[in-house]
């Protein structure tokens, strides 16, 4: 694999920005080596500085859920563009991406776009504070809900993967309010609001964790958490930043048939721009200024290309079809992977919800952050280069899920599956 152009600029991004990257997991730390720099993409491929294609499983970390570059999306972006990109001021764009989320989420009856998930988690938390006026937040070992300040507290995504359980420059008077319990862990769960309830303004959780690789929720799990939580009057919130039009068209609430009381969305909904949301029941949200006393806001929020590029996406979303060939084409992934590994030997855990997936190198059943650390992190770090080599781009590091899109063709299907076979022989 030719990487000297990538190396070059690599040298030069290395002086300008931390890591030479513009965020952590990008850095390829977890795997060694330098990363890539990418030229262009189209569909399900990515194309590096240096020539080389690859079938791309990461989609930037989920967001290009039609694949990259798609027709209809750079279409409307260009007529958007050519309008002026942004005004500061409403617009009938940002009453369409609100309905089409709506209506894919029913219990967000009313919403705030914001630029980015990080965003979306941080002001939820903030609006569920002033609607309950209490002040601590539960959220569990291994979920990442983005970068907010008392949230970097057992995180998953760079957390896990850099071995930063907790950030530098967080005061610890900004964690006394944030308890972590184990996911999947109903009886923690139960006996910390027994005790604690009064305190307690919300309970924030990935619904399926894509930021521990991927962590299917227990049945009672949820059921419990919704119970309880109705119970104490404390806010329930699902962050489906990544799970959001991932996991179902109506996310994992719709899946798991559990309505909370916030959502926070991300990535999908801006089909590749920047774009946050969160939202919930009118009478929480009602709190937000400038109808209510909890402040938010954003130069860039709902911002014409934005918005554009979430409704061309969702608009495609919205068809039935859509979702019958993305669970073919998953299903398909999925039943290859399995195979591949039985036939050469190796030992892995395969897990997914939707179009989210993650294969661990561990034979533990990988219910909760611990077990997923079972993992084998060296044999990861040796498929990860052998699938690179091979022209199959997954993402750099074993705590992060795997996507597919809707332009991943059979021929790409089958080439990882190869590719995966053969490299599990090499390990
Ligand atoms: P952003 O601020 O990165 O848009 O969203 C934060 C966030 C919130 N909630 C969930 C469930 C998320 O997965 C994320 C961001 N996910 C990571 C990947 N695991 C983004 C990739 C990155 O950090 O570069």
């Amino acid at each position: 694999m030719k990487t000297k152009k990538s190396q070059k600029l690599y040298k030069k991004a290395i002086n300008l920005m931390p890591g030479g990257v513009n965020s952590p997991v990008r850095a390829f730390k977890a795997v060694g080596g330098n990363p890539l720099f990418i030229a262009k993409a189209k569909g399900s491929k990515l194309y590096d500085v240096d020539g080389n294609q690859y079938i791309d499983y990461v989609l930037s970390w989920g967001p290009l859920i039609l694949g990259h570059a798609y027709p209809s999306v750079v279409k409307a972006l260009k007529k958007a563009t050519e309008k002026g990109t942004s005004y500061g001021a409403p617009t009938k764009l940002e009453i369409e991406l609100a309905e089409l989320v709506r209506k894919a989420f029913p219990s967000i009856e009313k919403m705030r776009m914001v630029n980015s998930g990080t965003e979306a988690t941080m002001s939820a938390i903030r609006v569920a504070r002033g609607f309950t006026k209490r002040s601590k937040v539960i959220k569990f070992e291994g979920c990442y809900h983005g970068h907010v300040d008392g949230l970097l507290v057992s995180a998953g995504s760079g957390g896990a993967t850099l071995g930063i359980p907790d950030s530098l420059g967080v005061p610890l008077s900004y964690i006394t309010e944030t308890i972590v319990l184990p996911f999947n862990d109903t009886e923690a769960f139960k006996t910390t609001l027994k005790e604690h309830w009064k305190d307690i303004a919300c309970v924030i959780l990935e619904p399926v964790v894509g930021n521990m690789g991927c962590i299917l929720p227990k049945e009672q799990f949820l059921i419990t958490l919704r119970e309880e939580t109705e119970k104490f009057g404390i806010v329930l919130i699902f962050d489906e930043v990544m799970t959001g039009f991932r996991v179902s068209f109506g996310g994992a609430q719709a899946y798991y048939g559990i309505k909370p009381d916030l959502t926070c969305l991300g990535k999908v909904i801006g089909g590749g721009l920047p774009v946050g949301a969160y939202g919930g029941k009118k009478e929480i949200m009602q709190m937000v200024a400038p109808e209510g006393g909890v402040y938010q806001a954003g130069t860039l929020s709902g911002n014409p290309l934005a918005m554009t590029a979430g409704i061309e996406t969702l608009k495609i979303l919205k068809k039935s079809s859509t979702y019958k060939k993305l669970e073919k084409i998953m299903s398909q992934l999925e039943y290859g992977l399995k195979e591949a590994s039985e036939k050469s030997g190796i030992k892995v855990k395969f897990y997914r919800a939707g179009t989210m997936f993650c294969t661990y190198f561990t034979e533990t059943e990988v219910i909760d952050a611990k077990t997923a650390k079972t993992s084998d992190t060296e044999k990861f770090k040796k498929f990860f280069w052998g699938m690179l080599q091979k022209g199959v781009y997954i993402a750099p590091s074993q705590f992060e899920a795997g996507f597919i899109s809707l332009s991943h063709s059979e021929k790409d299907i089958e080439k990882t599956i190869q590719s995966a076979y053969k490299t599990f022989k090499e390990l």
